[in-house]
């Protein structure tokens, strides 16, 4: 089953093999997957080597560890989302019928940095509101996102109307018609403290993803810096013939 003359290195031989049970249904959702013992004697390899391919699973969120119990098949596929569309998170999670929560972090109404002012094209003096979430989805953790958004379009926001849906808020309480935004898509690793936000290992990959948002008008109401998971989420863009 293993080559061991192939450049492809065991631990990712072991991963496919994994993968591959997963795919066949010879192991399905919920079921636990041998032990790191049985692996080893199956492929003659270390455990070293099996807790790397179990490991690289886990972090994908293809495998989760459970204490005292084992490594069960997580029945977790990421999240594919279009690059088109303008939606807010919790639109697009009921869309896919998950349940969409947040966990507020932080939020401010302060004087926006230069940078924020420009983007938002505020006037001198002009404040914002600062909004920090964890986004979740069925209970798991998606992204963290950091909203920001002039002060003068939603006065009355409060914390606890902040920590529901944004989209929603602006534009049943404040009226407007949300038109289109502006989108950048970079690779990133989550900082020590947002690790622990996401529940992800230090060091985890996510995409980060900065977004201004116009109402109709071209007047900008938001900008948001998201850290999305990498092992949670896809994203896909239509590509017309050029
Ligand atoms: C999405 C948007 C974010 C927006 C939020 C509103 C991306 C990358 N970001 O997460 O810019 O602020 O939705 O969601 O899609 P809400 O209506 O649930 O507050």
């Amino acid at each position: 089953m293993i080559d061991r003359q192939s450049p492809i290195p065991v631990y990712f031989q072991i991963e496919q093999y994994i993968e591959n049970l997963i795919e066949t249904e010879d192991l399905k959702v919920g079921d636990r997957i041998p032990s790191e013992k049985e692996f080893t004697e199956q492929f003659h390899v270390s455990r070293m080597t099996v807790r790397q391919a179990v490991m690289d699973l886990v972090v994908q969120g293809i495998l989760v560890r459970l204490k005292g119990k084992g490594t069960f098949v997580s029945g977790q596929k990421k999240i594919e989302k279009p690059l088109t569309g303008l939606t807010g998170f919790t639109q697009e999670m009921v869309s896919r019928g998950l349940k969409p929560d947040s966990r507020l972090l932080g939020f401010n109404r302060l004087h926006p940095s230069e940078k924020i002012a420009a983007k938002l094209k505020l006037a001198e003096g002009q404040e914002i509101f600062e909004v920090k979430r964890t986004r979740i989805a069925d209970g798991y953790p998606m992204a963290i996102e950091t909203t920001f958004i002039p002060s003068v379009l939603v006065p009355e926001l409060t914390a606890e109307k902040a920590n529901q849906s944004l989209y929603d808020y602006i534009e049943k309480v404040g009226g407007f018609a949300i038109d289109h935004a502006e989108q950048t898509l970079e690779a990133s690793i989550v900082t020590i403290e947002e690790a622990k936000f996401l529940e992800v290992p230090k060091g985890s990959p996510v995409l980060l993803i900065e977004r201004l948002s116009f109402l109709k008008g071209g007047i900008p109401f938001e900008f948001t810096k998201s850290l999305y998971r990498a092992d949670r989420y896809k994203f896909i863009v239509r590509l017309p013939n050029a």
